[in-house]
């Protein structure tokens, strides 16, 4: 098949499930055009199906607001026509499914009927697309796709609570590619380098804004620390990261806290851990807690969106009430303490991780793809 991939090059969850299903479907012999503004960081596949065109926005003074649609519609229907693609597939409803619905339009006037799949991820439904100021277009966009997938049943409930959606919308969750998961036995996996023998590693993964209230995970760090010897590496970079910082100083724990920035290689930083962090408010899925229980991560979640269909109450973590800090440590601690079970929770977390193979979810896209195809 013949598919163009757009999504948000960055850290983000959309967009690393968006790369890692091109480079999937590429090592498959499909081929496949990311059309984005950079390179997708995660993209570190080279082959002769992996094609990347990049998005070019002009600065124009007379433009307050640079036209980003206008330009990835445009370079749509280009690369469309130029190497006949089948199927849009875009991550992110704003403002990817909208470039996609002017360039299917487009496209019509020439005679081609390319077939546009809109996979929702989260906020663009919660936070950003339910917002009066976008709510219109994001519906009509939604709408007007020939496929929509969301990552979760929770966020099926939530875009069909908060839209009115008149198209069918299939749930297909995110996954993760065991593949690029070292063994803890590995020379990869130094863990010797971050703490000592008798110290457990506590992590957390995210872009750092106030929706993942990594406020909390320092809280419930400070607590945990306080019980059984621990370090945090904090993971990720975003507006939040100077006042953590300030936090980390007042409560007097800098020596055990690394913050690490962004990073391509989560997975090799993940093989430390033995327990991750993910205190969000909202989370459609929660990629992160995915890709630590695949590193064999327990999980101390909030039970907020679709975090209960990865994390298990009592068996790959324990998840607790949106800012109950108290809860979270408690629960932190009593997975930590004890190695034997610290070991069991281990286990479970891969076990629940498997699940969510690249192999068992890829089906379901290419499923996707050729059901709509074969509707021409
Ligand atoms: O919240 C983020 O970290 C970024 C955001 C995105 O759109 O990139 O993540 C969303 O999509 C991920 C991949 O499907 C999901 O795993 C995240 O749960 C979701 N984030 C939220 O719903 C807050």
């Amino acid at each position: 098949m013949k598919i163009g991939i757009v999504c948000y090059p960055t850290f983000g969850g959309s967009g690393v499930v968006a790369t890692e299903l091109g480079m999937a479907l590429a090592q498959r012999g499909h081929h496949v055009h990311f059309i984005t503004y950079k390179q997708p960081v995660r993209l570190d596949f080279i082959s002769n199906d992996i094609h990347f065109h990049e998005v070019f926005v002009e600065e124009y003074p007379l433009f307050h607001f640079q036209p980003y649609e206008l330009a990835l519609s445009s370079k749509m229907v280009e690369v469309v026509q130029q190497y006949n693609l089948e199927i849009l597939h875009v991550h992110y409803a704003i403002p990817h499914a909208y470039a996609a619905y002017m360039a299917k339009q487009m496209l019509k006037e020439k005679g081609i009927d390319i077939k546009v799949v809109t996979t929702l991820h989260g906020t663009d439904i919660t936070l950003v697309g339910s917002h009066p100021n976008y709510k219109t277009a994001v519906e009509f966009s939604i709408n007007n796709s020939d496929v929509v997938t969301t990552v979760s049943e929770s966020l099926k409930k939530d875009t069909l609570r908060l839209f009115n959606i008149t198209k069918e919308i299939k749930v297909i969750h995110n996954f993760i590619d065991f593949e690029k998961y070292p063994e803890i036995k590995s020379p990869e996996c130094q863990r010797h380098t971050i703490a000592r023998e008798d110290e457990r590693i506590i992590a957390h993964v995210s872009n750092l804004r106030p929706v993942k209230r990594a406020s909390d995970v320092i809280d419930v760090f400070y607590k945990i620390q306080q019980e059984v010897p621990s370090k945090l590496l904090l993971v990720g970079e975003g507006p939040d990261r100077e006042h953590l910082e300030i936090q980390v100083r007042k409560l007097g724990i800098s020596n055990k806290v690394l913050f690490l920035g962004n990073s391509n290689e989560v997975n090799k930083l993940l093989c430390y851990s033995d327990l991750f962090l993910l205190p969000s408010a909202t989370e459609s899925f929660g990629l992160a807690a995915l890709e630590a229980m695949a590193a064999r991560t327990p999980v101390i979640s909030t039970n907020a969106g679709g975090l209960s269909e990865v994390n298990i109450q009592g068996v790959t973590g324990f998840l607790s009430d949106v800012g109950d800090t108290d809860d979270m440590a408690k629960n932190g601690v009593y997975i930590l303490e004890d190695l034997d079970r610290l070991q069991q929770f281990k286990l479970n977390a891969l076990k629940q991780a498997k699940r969510f193979s690249l192999k068992n979810i890829l089906p379901s896209y290419k499923e996707v793809y050729r059901e709509v195809i074969a509707d021409c």
